[in-house]
């Protein structure tokens, strides 16, 4: 989901605030995702660091903090501020791309493209509903429910409510909610939901059945969860559902997982994003190469190979040679 901060009042709050701040800055409005990747990374270990940092040299020392971010913390450190983030403040296309790509469906490019067209409100995007698309327009409807963030104990009971839903229509379903809730967090931005079945296998599985495998779960979810959709295929929900008439709206993804792929989805989906790139680089490093769908190791000539078959996130782990990081230690 969009609103991301890893901070959470720990030692080095501050630094993660305005870093993360930076990140969004050239993610929305730059468009610079290396830029992006570089503030969120530095972020993080800074969150993950339990001593509070007292220099940009000692900052330095961390693996993901660079010269450039070592002067920005000096500059934080001696003046309480940042001139670059003062800038932006006072830009009114910086501030008003930022805003736009809140809305759920509205990505960077589309941002720009409203702002060039003299938007730059959520008044605005309300009286120009004709340039968005579908999923735009949910975004826009549900804008400020979707900025709320999702307890715990209400992703515990949709949970359940997923998990009694499948179960009914056939007891061989299995649901894992995964994204930051399984990282132990909280509260979470949105709920992401993964779906496996037997008769769903990446090889040999029965495309007949495969077809209404996630369609039967989300009309069954229909009844009472789910409230609207935004897209739905043969392998992904994107929609919004409401757990109680007094609560948000909240989004909800599910997306339907052959049993081969479940673990290296499980492992992708649950994150978190710069764990993700932690983790790849360090499957490139052990001659394998990771992503949602599979494990395979590269050969000398730098194909790779046959996925490796994986029946736990634990032996993924094990292949890499890496030390298994249960969810709740993979928040950086
Ligand atoms: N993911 C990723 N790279 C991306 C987007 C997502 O690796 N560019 C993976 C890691 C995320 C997971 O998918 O943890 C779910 O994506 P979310 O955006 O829902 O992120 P989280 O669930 O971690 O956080 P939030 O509480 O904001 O939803
Ligand atoms: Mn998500
Ligand atoms: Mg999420």
């Amino acid at each position: 989901s969009k609103r991301k901060n890893p901070c959470e009042g720990k030692g080095n709050a501050d630094f993660c605030e305005f870093l993360i701040e930076l990140a969004e800055y050239e993610r929305n409005v730059n468009r610079n995702i290396h830029k992006y990747n570089a503030y969120r990374k530095a972020a993080s270990v800074l969150a993950a660091h339990h001593k509070r940092i007292e220099s940009g040299d000692e900052a330095k020392k961390l693996n993901g903090i660079g010269e450039k971010i070592a002067r920005k913390i000096d500059e934080y450190l001696l003046t309480g501020k940042l001139k670059k983030l003062e800038n932006i403040h006072h830009d009114a296309s910086a501030q008003a791309i930022n805003l736009l790509t809140r809305v759920s469906g509205i990505g960077p490019v589309k941002a720009a493209e409203l702002y060039r067209c003299g938007i730059a409100t959520i008044e605005d995007l309300n009286k120009n509903q004709d340039k968005l698309n579908h999923h735009q327009l949910i975004g826009l409807k549900y804008f400020e429910d979707f900025e709320k963030k999702i307890p715990r104990s209400e992703i515990k009971d949709i949970e359940n409510k997923i998990k009694t839903t499948a179960k009914v229509l056939d007891p061989e379903y299995t649901v894992t909610i995964c994204g930051s809730y399984r990282r132990g967090k909280s509260e979470s931005g949105d709920i992401d939901a993964l779906i496996t079945h037997p008769a769903l296998c990446g090889y040999k599985g029965n495309k007949k059945n495969e077809e209404k495998l996630l369609q039967n779960v989300v009309d069954a979810l229909n009844n009472g969860l789910v409230t609207e959709v935004i897209s739905v295929g043969e392998t992904k929900f994107m929609g919004v559902c409401r757990l109680l008439q007094d609560l948000p709206a909240r989004r909800l993804d599910i997306r339907l997982i052959p049993t081969d792929q479940y673990y290296c989805a499980m492992l992708y989906f649950t994150g978190s994003d710069v764990f993700n790139k932690t983790m790849r680089a360090h499957a490139l490093e052990k001659g394998f190469t990771l992503n949602e769908y599979s494990l395979r190791p590269v050969g000398v000539t730098g194909v790779p190979g046959e996925p490796v078959p994986i029946s736990s996130e634990e032996e993924i782990f094990d292949y890499m040679d890496y030390p298994y990081k249960a969810p709740q230690d993979r928040n950086m």
